[in-house]
This record gives structure tokens, sequence and C-alpha cells, in this order.
């Protein structure tokens, strides 16, 4: 099912602070950085300087309004792991293969993700308490 992880997401209270911190500390460089409307967050990827492109990445991410997912993740868990995000070749088989299997997913139909990836969410619940999410690249 799953072909790569594709990267670990960060609730981050303030995303300019987490980009530095995480510059500074540990070297890793800006690969990626937009808005998500629909998801509520300013988000940024980053990768080690080293990394070829398609290696796991650090997917920070920041609330831009009190409802978003991840304004409530901070409110409740503080900043801190908020999902693990598989990639997949075909993010509606691979969600229908775990709707088949009794896991619940997020959405019905996939949803933008970064960089015009389509994405859906494994419920935490279902997956040992992780936030799993599916990705499909962009072509
Ligand atoms: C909630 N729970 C979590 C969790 N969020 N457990 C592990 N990891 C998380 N991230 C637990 C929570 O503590 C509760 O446990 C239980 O799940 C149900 O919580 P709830 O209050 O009913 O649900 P909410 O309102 O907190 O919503 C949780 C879900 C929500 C996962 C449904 O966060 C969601 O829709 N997430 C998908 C969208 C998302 O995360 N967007 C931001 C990233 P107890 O207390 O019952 O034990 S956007 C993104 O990733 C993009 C754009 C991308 O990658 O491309």
């Amino acid at each position: 099912l799953v072909t790569a992880i594709d990267h670990v997401g960060i609730a981050v209270p303030d995303l300019d602070a987490a980009i530095e911190f995480q510059r500074r500390t540990f070297g890793l460089e800006v690969a990626h950085i937009e808005v998500n409307e629909e998801q509520g967050v300013h988000e940024a990827m980053l990768r080690a300087p080293g990394d070829a492109s398609g290696a796991t990445q650090i997917q920070l991410l920041a609330p831009m309004r009190d409802d978003s997912a991840i304004a409530k993740f901070i409110g409740r868990s503080g900043p801190g792991l908020q999902q693990l995000a598989y990639r997949v070749t075909d993010v509606e088989a691979a969600s229908e293969a775990l709707r088949a299997k009794g896991f619940r997913l997020l959405y019905d139909s996939p949803r933008r993700g970064t960089a015009d990836s389509r994405i859906n969410f494994v419920h935490p619940k279902d997956a040992g308490g992780v936030l799993v999410e599916l990705v499909e690249p962009a072509q």
C-alpha cells in the first residue's frame, strides 16, 4: 500500500520561529512554503541538505484560524508531532482498501494537500493513536 514515508508533521504556534529553530539547531532547509486555506494552515516543508528529492520531509504546520485542526491540536496537546504521512500511488484506491478493512477515513473523497497532492487521513483512534495521512503526490 505504502511506497514511502512522505513526511512527519509537527504542529507549531509560529511558523517563522519554528523554521528558524529547525534551521539553527539541526541545519534543516526550507524546501517549500504554502498556505492551505481549506485546512487553515500556513505550512513549510523542510529537508536535510543532503537529501535527494522525494526523501522524507518534516512538515511544520501553523494554524491560521482558531477552528482549524492544528489550532485544536495545540490547544489540547500543545505543540508537537501531529501526523505521520505515508506516500501512496493512488489515494482513492488506498483509502478504499483501508475502508474495506473497517478503518475510518476522515474524508469521503480526497482533498488538496501540499503542492497539489491529494490527501486523506485514517482516524487516529483506528491507527494506534497516530493521525495517518495518505498522500498521492501531484504527477
Ligand atoms: C485528535 N486526536 C489525535 C489527534 N487529533 N490523536 C493523535 N493525533 C492527532 N493529531 C485524538 C484526540 O485526542 C481524541 O482522543 C480523539 O482523537 C478524537 O478527538 P476529537 O476531539 O473527536 O477530534 P478533533 O476535533 O480533535 O479532530 C481530530 C481529527 C482532526 C483527526 C479528526 O484533527 C482532523 O480532521 N484532522 C485532519 C486534518 C488535519 O489534520 N489538517 C491539518 C494538517 P480522546 O481524547 O478521545 O482519547 S493539513 C496537511 O497535513 C496538509 C495540507 C498536507 O499534509 O498536505
